[in-house]
């Protein structure tokens, strides 16, 4: 499996349990984060990877110049990490929801930094604001905190034995949670910031780790605004999983919910048995170019 992959080279976790610095040739094609791989000894320290085996998934975004990005492959949940400060902008766990859907594979919310909310975020429209609405819509939402109580411990349960990746905006606490999730870990974040400092260090690279309870963990990049990559119209709706009763009951069956005639879906939102707010932030994601 791959660690971590940087161009033309990388760290690949050998079947032992090992660690092996490993180059990709060109015909072989670039393997990402997660890559499950082919490998053959190339000298007593490095290896050379052969083949790349087929993905289950790849998780995307579309980077700064609109081209396809993977951040990691073989993911069996995303964790899309938010904090009061910085506040997560309009619709970026929107985005993530719809982008985690259309992989079938499960996302969480983590409100970190929890032990700075409290005040004022409850019913003000703000996206930390809406968390236990995310939560009536079925998805699980946890709190964790790298400086107090509650702590980290909420995550345990549900890292074990999957291979899990943190995402969301730079400097909600991503790698300071996998700092805490591995104790004996010697991670840039925390000890550098501390030397320097700075009091942050961004990552530059996605890196997957090895959790003590058998799973993996995958820190990543902080993004500023997160870009679906390539989403279509019928994937961005079914990513907004509360439309899915009305989903087919459209007069058009290409309805966009976007002002069509008798539209379920419009009509749904107006009744109030679809959030107002979800169904505006479906509406600027599908004028975005869905
Ligand atoms: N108050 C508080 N601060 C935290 C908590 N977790 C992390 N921080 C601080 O938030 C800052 C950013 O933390 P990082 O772990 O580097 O954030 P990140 O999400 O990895 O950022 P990028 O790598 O840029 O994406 C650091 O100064 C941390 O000490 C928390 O639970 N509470
Ligand atoms: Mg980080
Ligand atoms: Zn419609």
């Amino acid at each position: 499996m791959i660690l971590v992959s940087y161009g033309s080279r990388g760290v690949v976790e050998l079947p032992d349990g090992r660690r092996s610095e490993c180059r990709f040739r060109r015909s072989v094609g670039r393997p990402y984060c997660g890559d499950r791989v082919m490998v053959e000894a190339a000298d007593e320290h490095s290896t050379v990877v052969t083949a790349i085996q087929p993905r289950a998934n790849e998780f995307l975004r579309a980077g700064a110049r609109q081209q396809k990005q993977v951040i990691a492959a073989n993911l069996d949940q995303v964790l899309i990490v938010v904090a009061p400060a910085p506040e997560p902008n309009r619709d970026l766990i929107e985005r993530y929801l719809v982008a985690i859907h259309s992989l079938s594979i499960e996302p969480l919310i983590v409100l970190n930094k929890s032990e700075l909310a409290g005040t004022g975020t409850a019913t003000d429209g703000s996206p930390l604001g809406r968390l236990d609405e995310y939560r009536s819509l079925g998805y699980e939402v946890l709190s964790t905190s790298c400086k107090g109580p509650p702590g980290i411990e909420a995550l345990l349960p549900v890292l074990e034995r999957k291979i899990s990746i943190l995402v969301g905006q730079s400097g909600v606490g991503k790698s300071s949670l996998v700092n805490a999730l591995l104790p004996d870990l010697e991670l840039q974040t925390g000890e550098l910031s501390r030397v320097t400092g700075k009091g942050t260090h961004t990552t530059t690279t996605t890196i997957m780790y090895a959790l003590p309870c058998t799973g993996k963990l995958i820190d990543s990049p902080g993004v500023w605004e997160y870009g679906l990559w390539e989403m279509r119209q019928p994937e961005l709706a079914a990513g907004f999983i509360e439309f899915t009763p009305w989903q087919g009951l459209c007069r058009f069956n290409d309805c966009r919910h976007a002002g069509e005639p008798d539209c379920a879906i419009r009509e749904a939102a107006a009744r109030g048995d679809i959030r107002a707010w979800r169904y505006q932030s479906y509406l600027r994601l599908l004028d975005q170019g869905c």
